[in-house]
């Protein structure tokens, strides 16, 4: 009985060793995996296109087996846990861990990286405007050893290290041959930073409800591009779709009771978006934009054959804005917090009776009441600690009576941010006729060459502009669109945002950016982003 025993099990285990030998034809046991040589690219295939780099020209295996070191004050940080285990799901997609054969085959196979080192050496996990984002990343040569080698990213905060894990994983690339992870242009040594602080794309969830999921996923495709502000333009005319508990009836001023965010919603994506060093800038746009809260509260509407904009004259219209404040105030952290201010029509003002009256009891005309407003509602936003940010008809309009801390937002055309930051503002780019989203046909050249800084000379103005935000307007596009309107055109702008103005992918875009554009746009397309194609070619001149 025991012999029998131990007969099939040196059956076994040969037909086991057979297995493996033949697993292994093209290498030998222990050996490492075969590379392929890269054809010579004169492209560095990273979007946005780190500030310095420079590369080699070997190549290297990356064991999917890869481990996780992280060192200095911050090793402690899940945030940079979770980051490694969504970035090895990535890189790591193609290769079927679950396969017994592959696992035999890696078992038997030595590669080239088996470890990546991060090091921050900050602890705080603080998510601010002006985070520390820099990085410096090392894939080690090729040192032919048996010993595996180790990628080495180094950050001051955690935020940085998110940043260098991004750039990472885009150079891992799967190869076809080997069926293996690899690296080309090997040795790399990357040092990266922003150019802006402020790299933001707007969602507008009141024209269409956008499903909780299909806001992580936009939240999570930003990450790949380095866009860290999400402004969430929440609510509008159109509709309410968000919980306040202080006036519980606001959101009677959603669509449907299916479509709206409850505090909890809201609370899963920031805390979503802080995983991946994203802010959420929340967006109350009045007195304009507000007629959806009169569903819920129709005192609020001047009249109701005349709702818009809300009721200047009632002390009932700044509690509820006050109150809402308040609970929106639990649940973003960000500094910045968004007022809109924009496309205000007065004209409900001056036609209804008691407001009318109002404005003739206080010496005011339309114009001053719009001013008084939206200086009232800056103000209940820095009581709450917030600063103000406003779409630029508020500085057009009276930019003396501006909190001096105030963000204007241009969105009319290219001339405000250099009057604004002229003034001593602070500002952020979003002009419509390049970087709105929903305006099909603007084609990813204009979006690319789109300059924030054009006309800021001084270089204590240029430092007021935070940066730029493209905006994904959403009369026109919902769920089932939202994602191919974005990208790849945002991806256009967060290069532009990222990347330093020297950094090598200027001069001929055609050449120097838009091959890596579509690279990046198939890498999101790859990580399940249905990002559109970059060219219309119906819009090509030349024939191929
Ligand atoms: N909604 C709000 C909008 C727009 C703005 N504010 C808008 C205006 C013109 C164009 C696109 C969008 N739909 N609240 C302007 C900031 Cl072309």
């Amino acid at each position: 009985m025991r012999l029998c025993t131990l007969r099939w099990f040196l059956a076994a285990s040969h037909i086991f060793f057979i297995i493996a030998l033949a697993l292994s034809s093209s290498q030998a046991l222990g050996a490492r995996v075969k590379r392929t040589p890269h054809p010579n690219e004169p492209l560095t295939y990273i979007w946005p296109l780190p500030a310095q780099f420079s590369f080699g020209d070997g190549t290297l295996s990356v064991d999917p087996g890869l481990s996780l070191t992280i060192d200095g004050n911050g090793s402690g940080s899940d945030i940079v846990k979770a980051a490694f285990d969504r970035y090895r799901g990535i890189i790591f997609k193609r290769i079927d861990r679950f396969s017994f054969l592959r696992k035999l085959r890696e078992r038997i196979t030595v590669y080239d990286v088996s470890t990546l080192r991060i090091t921050v050496h900050s602890a705080s996990e603080q998510l601010q405007l002006g985070v520390d984002e820099s990085y410096t990343l090392l894939v080690p040569k090729s040192n032919g050893q048996s010993v595996a080698g180790e990628v080495k990213i180094e950050a001051n905060t955690v935020y940085g290290a998110l940043r260098g894990l991004e750039t990472f994983s885009q150079l891992c690339s799967f190869d076809y041959s080997t069926k293996a992870i690899q690296i080309y242009k090997a040795p790399w040594s990357i040092q990266d930073k922003p150019r802006f602080a402020y790299r933001g794309l707007m969602i507008d969830t009141s024209r269409h409800y956008l499903p909780i999921e299909v806001i992580k996923q936009i939240i999570e495709s930003m990450s790949y591009a380095k866009l860290n502000v999400l402004h969430w333009h929440i609510i509008d005319e159109q509709s309410f779709p968000l919980e306040t508990p202080s006036y519980p009836k606001l959101w009677k001023g959603s669509y449907t009771k299916w479509e709206r965010y409850t505090v909890e919603d809201a609370y899963e994506i920031v805390n979503f978006a802080k995983m991946r060093g994203i802010n959420v800038m929340a967006e109350v746009d009045v007195p304009g934009h507000a007629e959806s809260w009169g569903v819920g509260y129709p005192e609020l509407w001047p009249a109701p054959s005349c709702r818009e904009p809300l009721d200047v004259s009632k002390k009932f219209t700044f509690d509820l804005f006050s109150g809402i404040l308040t609970d929106m105030r639990k649940i973003f952290p960000f500094e910045l917090f968004h007022l809109g201010g924009d496309e205000v029509n007065t004209d409900c003002w001056s036609n209804t009776t008691h407001v009318k009256e109002w404005l003739q009891n206080h010496n005011m005309t339309a114009k001053d009441a719009y001013e008084y407003f939206v200086i009232k509602a800056q103000n209940i936003a820095l009581s709450k600690n917030w600063t103000p940010v406003n779409w630029e008809e508020t500085f057009n309009t009276f930019p003396s009576k501006l909190h001096p801390q105030t963000v204007v937002h241009n969105w009319l055309g290219p001339g405000v941010c250099p009057k604004a930051v002229a003034k001593g503002f602070r500002c952020i780019f979003s002009n419509q006729g390049v970087w709105y989203l929903d305006h099909l046909d603007v084609p990813w050249e204009s979006v690319y060459t789109a300059e924030p800084l054009e006309g800021i000379r001084d270089q204590s103005q240029q430092n007021l502009v935070i940066g730029g935000e493209v905006c994904m307007w959403a009369e026109t596009a919902d769920a089932s669109d939202v994602q191919q309107t974005i990208w790849p055109r945002a991806a256009a702008a967060a290069e532009r945002l990222w990347s330093q103005k020297d950094s090598g992918h200027t001069g001929n875009i055609t050449l120097t950016a838009l091959p890596r554009l579509q690279h990046f746009r198939c890498l999101l397309n790859r990580r399940g982003v249905p990002a559109a194609p970059v060219t219309n070619l119906y819009a090509r001149t030349a024939p191929v």
